[in-house]
């Protein structure tokens, strides 16, 4: 299954729509580590390493026709095996992948506590997201079965948000708001890369 997915601002759009009638399935509370070295060459390559509590999790950037012709697709493999991980990193196998990623110059560049709001409407799931230092945003997903249905289910996104009042135009991730407003160099690599 494909997770398919779109943000939207909780500065500036009111979810009480969204939310009303929704069943609620919890909230949880967790801290992303991201990791990269000096020179961003994970960053630079949309390439997103992170420890979520006690997980290591890495994002790929799906490189497909549909996701180069269509800059409102962000698709990505995410791995959470750590040999896997290790593998798409080129670090040999060992022990502690938090010590092998400092022997590589692999260092945290941010830190991020999320607490999330889970409900579920219709086939949609919705998170809304509060980071510690200040910022909030929300998710609406769909599951698909396959790459083909990626394009139907953004539409289906598109037409639950106007539905509930929403504006998708493209918001800046907790990660990339983080970087513009504390890591000014770093954010503009990665505007220098082409991945902002
Ligand atoms: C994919 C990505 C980043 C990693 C964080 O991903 P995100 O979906 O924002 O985090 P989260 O906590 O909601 O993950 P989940 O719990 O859903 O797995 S940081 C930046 N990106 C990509 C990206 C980009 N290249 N450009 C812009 C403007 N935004 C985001």
């Amino acid at each position: 299954m494909i997770e398919v997915e779109k943000k939207f601002s909780l500065a500036t759009d009111d979810s009480s729509k969204l939310i009303a009638g929704a069943k609620s399935l919890g909230e949880k509370v967790f801290t992303d580590i991201y990791f990269d070295d000096e020179s961003y060459s994970l960053t630079s390559k949309d390439k997103w390493l992170r420890l979520r509590d006690d997980n290591f999790e890495l994002k790929l950037p799906m490189n497909n026709d549909l996701a180069a012709s269509r800059r409102d697709i962000d698709q990505y493999n995410e791995l959470t095996d750590e040999n896997k991980i290790r593998k798409a990193l080129g670090i040999r196998e060992g022990k502690d992948l938090k010590k092998d990623l400092a022997a590589k110059g692999f260092r945290p560049f941010c830190s991020l506590v999320t607490t999330r709001k889970k409900y579920k409407k219709g086939r949609f799931t919705i998170d809304l997201d509060e980071i510690d230092y200040g910022y909030g945003l929300g998710e609406i997903e769909v599951m698909v079965e396959s790459k083909l249905k990626i394009p139907g289910a953004l539409e289906e996104i598109d037409n639950f948000a106007e539905e509930n009042g929403l504006n998708l135009t493209r918001v800046r991730g907790k990660v990339i708001e983080y970087l513009r407003r504390f890591k000014k160099e770093h954010y503009q690599a990665l505007v220098d890369a082409g991945v902002i």
